[in-house]
């Protein structure tokens, strides 16, 4: 029984499939990839690339008390379907001996690793939660690929690596750039850069890291800065909300567009040899000035609903990213398609059409759900 994409079972039960055997649906020569972290931004992206490049998908999904599939929506399709493409599997990043089970079930010639406690302020609150799960997550994913390939069985890895590791080195930052890290997050991010990088050179593993400098889409988590403000002037805009709290607004990213970088995490694993690639636009732009384009597309002043509330300031801040990537222009040609006008506009037209939807629920008297996080 393959799964649906809100997680639940075709037969109507909320059962993940379990123990898949690993050529379920598989056509001869068919590659597998496995993700961690599918269910995230990226995984989304990612599984979508795959399966239109005619790829075995499988991904690792927690357990959770509400549905946390809904970015799969899109690939989802009825497992008892031939050919199925995607199979989840319940498991976490903290059970080293679950993560065994489902490498071994699923047999994968591509692992991409990018499950991860990713928000840098909540690792402020959550540190060792964080160090747990993105640091010793990728040493106990590490451990099971070391065994795994020991029987002579072939895989490549892709570690999620961040601009963060760069933390308060100056702009522009490239792959001899030292590691500065500001945040539990981008320390355990570094540990787990460094893991992979041992491995690499103690087994022979076929492992690169990205290091992707911030990447945003309408699939953004909505307490990230980007979402966070188009999700709020689009709903100022239709009146659904008065105003958006944020912090320090002179902070620096260099934000490119989610859909252009997984693409850039699979070419790092065709190329003949690994290495560690620097993936981003080499432009900067404040949190300020998104506020103003991504105002501009509402017809809205910011300065009249932006408060600024302290506990979105983290006690250490990463000041300015800008990145330079053309190591992986000059060895693959990646480059980014999206620019920044143009992913500011994609984020604002998506949520406008969301709010749209709040907006006729609400006058129909519907109670609309948005979770109750900080954001
Ligand atoms: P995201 O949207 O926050 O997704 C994180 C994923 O990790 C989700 O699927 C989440 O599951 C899963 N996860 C969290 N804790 C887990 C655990 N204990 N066990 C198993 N899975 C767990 O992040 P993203 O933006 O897609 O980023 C993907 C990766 O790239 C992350 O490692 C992130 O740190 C890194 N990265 C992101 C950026 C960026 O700008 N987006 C830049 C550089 C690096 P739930 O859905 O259940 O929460
Ligand atoms: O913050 C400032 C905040 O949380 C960006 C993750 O994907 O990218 C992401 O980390 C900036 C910071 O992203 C608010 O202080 C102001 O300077 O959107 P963010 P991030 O911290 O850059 C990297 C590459 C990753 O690897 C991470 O996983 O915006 N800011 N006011 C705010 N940020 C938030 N979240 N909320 C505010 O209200």
């Amino acid at each position: 029984m393959a799964v649906a994409a809100d997680g639940r079972a075709s037969d109507g039960s909320d059962k993940i499939r379990m123990n898949p055997s690993a050529t379920h649906t598989q056509e001869a020569g068919q590659r597998r990839a496995l993700i961690t972290g599918i269910t995230g931004q990226d995984g989304s992206f990612l599984a979508e690339f795959l399966i239109h490049r005619g790829y075995q998908v499988h991904g690792i999904v927690r357990r959770a008390s509400t549905f946390n599939t809904e970015r799969l929506d899109g690939i989802y399709a009825d497992p008892h379907n031939q050919g199925v493409k995607l199979s989840l599997h319940y498991g976490d990043i903290t059970d080293g001996a679950g993560l065994r089970r489902i490498l071994e079930q699923t047999a994968p010639d591509e692992i991409y690793n990018l499950a991860a406690q990713s928000h840098v302020r909540v690792s402020f609150d959550q540190a060792e939660y964080t160090a747990d799960a993105v640091a010793t997550g990728t040493l106990r994913l590490l451990e099971a690929v070391r065994d795994y390939i020991s029987s002579g069985r072939k895989l490549r890895m892709y570690q999620a690596g961040s601009s963060e590791m760069f933390g308060a080195a100056p702009p522009p930052q490239n792959e001899n750039t030292p590691f500065y890290p500001r945040s539990p997050y981008a320390v355990s991010k570094v540990a787990a850069h460094w893991y992979a990088v041992n491995y690499r050179e103690a087994y022979g593993l076929h492992l690169s890291n990205g290091l992707l400098f911030n990447h945003e889409s309408p699939r953004r988590g909505e307490t990230f800065v980007t979402r966070k403000i188009t999700r709020a002037l689009t709903r100022i805009k239709l009146g659904l909300q008065e105003n958006l709290y944020l912090g320090n607004l002179e902070a620096r990213r260099d934000w490119g567009f989610a859909g252009d970088y997984v693409e850039a995490m699979w070419l790092m694993l065709q190329q003949p040899e690994p290495d560690d690639y620097v993936i981003a636009t080499g432009e900067s732009h404040s949190v300020r000035e998104f506020l103003d384009v991504a105002a501009s597309h509402c017809g809205l002043d910011w300065r009249k609903h932006v408060k600024t509330d302290p506990r979105y300031f983290r006690p250490t801040e990463v000041d300015v990213l800008c990145g330079d990537a053309s190591k992986a222009r000059k060895r693959f040609g990646w480059t980014p398609k999206v620019s920044f006008s143009d992913l500011v506009k994609m984020m604002v037209e998506n949520d406008l059409e969301l709010a749209e939807q709040e907006r006729t629920l609400t006058r129909a008297g519907h109670v609309v759900q948005r979770g109750a996080s900080q954001r």
